[in-house]
């Protein structure tokens, strides 16, 4: 589908007529893609993995999955096992694939600080890992291996203490998570791993059931339900969790200089991860739209995954954008706040610079979002559905606290005593004060025994 912006809507709603991106967040593309609806459907779900632990997810393994399980851990051997057969060219690419995403995991860990904000008065912020957290990879449509790589790096460059894996698991590896998941894991040294997914997956990591013990952080992407779950137990305090990541979404922005045969590939390629995936073309150039459209034509047919393709290319999610110039296109971009957004333009560093709502920006020709996905040296587990205008990607930061530890000594305090008596009264919390004066009543002239 086709939507165009090239020529003012005289019945656009006034918020259309400002300028900047937010004059566009109704008209670009979404997905139909419903959490809360979803959030009531796991519900029940999540509370019965509460209650009754393991036995519930295994449970829901075998209505959901099809798989009878008498644990959800997976063995030890399996994970040594998986390892040894693995494909020697698929390790050589995970391989590279963590050196990069270290790499890049390494150089971002933020040091800690310490401010003197005068004599004897030190504010510090100590970078704290997370203890213990529970990592998601979905196997549903796809064994996502590379999700491993994206969280479990992360996560041991973070320092995190103790790491669970789990995935869904597979009726035709006899109920345990795909084995390239699980030699991704060996190769990684995640010797904790468990076959279970969905919402019952997510409970298990924030509850606790069986062998797992519970999480204080959950990450990774997921299907409806996943993020449907992450979302309830965050909601209710129960865990923390990274962004909101379902169903993946690229859009390209892109004028006449762009490769039609490029940006048809980089469109159809993330199609194929879901009949629900978003993609989204904005050019000035019906040209350029016109060659795309005649190129994924061409390409689509000659595509494995056709159907699904076909099914998300052609949803309320996907389509072309055609807008005036690249500054109205910037805007556009801005306002759907892609997952991934492709800068395929003249000058593209420049327009790239432009952009403030993105999971990850890839700029120019040479680096498609599949680049991404697998050995740019990026993270690929990214905020959807327009969650990127509040939310960041997968990093080493999810996996940290930052914690102030104030230091000051009595003449540092008794020099803002007055200060913080002062705005105590403002809230009318005299507590507040008094809790100040009482250690430095010199300040206050309160008499005081030498
Ligand atoms: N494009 C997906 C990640 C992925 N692609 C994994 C292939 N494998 C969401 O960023
Ligand atoms: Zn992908």
């Amino acid at each position: 589908r086709t939507i165009d912006l090239r020529t003012p809507d005289p019945d656009a709603p006034a918020g259309r007529r400002h300028a900047g991106w937010r004059a566009y967040t109704d008209v670009v593309p979404r997905a139909e893609f419903d959490v809360e609806a979803a959030v009531e459907v796991v519900r029940p779900v999540v509370e019965d993995v509460r209650v009754r632990g393991e036995e519930a997810v295994r449970e829901y393994s075998a209505r959901f999955d099809g798989v009878e399980q008498d644990t959800v851990a997976v063995p030890a051997e399996a994970l040594t096992a998986a390892l040894e057969a693995l494909d020697p060219a698929v390790r050589a690419g995970l391989e590279e694939s963590v050196r990069r995403l270290r790499a890049t995991c390494e150089a971002e860990l933020e040091a800690d600080t310490a401010t003197d904000l005068a004599a004897g008065a030190r504010v510090a912020k100590r970078m704290v890992p997370m203890d213990r957290v529970g990592l998601y990879v979905p196997g549903g449509i796809a064994p996502l291996v590379s999700s491993v790589v994206m969280n479990v790096v992360p996560a041991q460059v973070a320092g995190v203490g103790s790491i669970a894996l789990t995935s869904s698991p597979q009726k035709a590896h006899g109920g345990l998570p795909h084995p390239t998941i699980l030699a991704a894991c060996a190769l990684l040294g995640v010797d904790e791993v468990y076959a279970a997914g969905g919402a019952q997956a997510i409970a298990m990591l924030a509850y606790g059931a069986g062998p797992c013990a519970p999480v204080d952080l959950v990450t990774g992407p997921g299907a409806i339900y996943t993020v449907a779950a992450k979302r309830l137990l965050n909601g209710q305090g129960v865990v923390g969790i990274d962004s909101e990541a379902g169903p993946t979404e690229i859009a390209i922005l892109a004028d006449e200089t762009a490769d039609p045969a490029f940006v048809a590939a980089d469109l159809l390629s993330q199609a194929e991860h879901d009949p629900m995936a978003g993609s989204v073309l904005v050019t000035d150039s019906p040209q350029l739209a016109d060659d795309v459209v005649a190129e994924l034509d061409k390409q689509v047919a000659a595509t494995r995954h056709v159907e699904r393709v076909r099914t998300a290319l052609t949803g309320p999610q996907s389509g072309v954008v055609l807008v005036r110039d690249l500054d109205q296109g910037v805007d556009v971009v801005n306002a759907y706040a892609a997952e991934h957004l492709e800068i395929q333009t003249r000058d593209a560093s420049s327009y790239a610079a432009r952009i403030v709502n993105a999971g990850a920006v890839f700029v120019g020709g040479f680096a498609p979002v599949s680049l991404g996905d697998y050995c740019a040296g990026s993270n690929h587990v990214l905020p959807t559905g327009g969650c990127a205008c509040h939310s960041s990607g997968l990093s080493v930061r999810a996996f940290l606290r930052a914690v102030h530890v104030v230091e000051y000594s009595r003449d540092a305090l008794a020099e803002v005593a007055d200060h913080v008596v002062a705005l105590a009264e403002a809230e009318d919390l005299p507590g507040h004060g008094a809790a100040v004066s009482l250690e430095v009543p010199v300040a206050l002239n309160v008499n005081e025994n030498p």
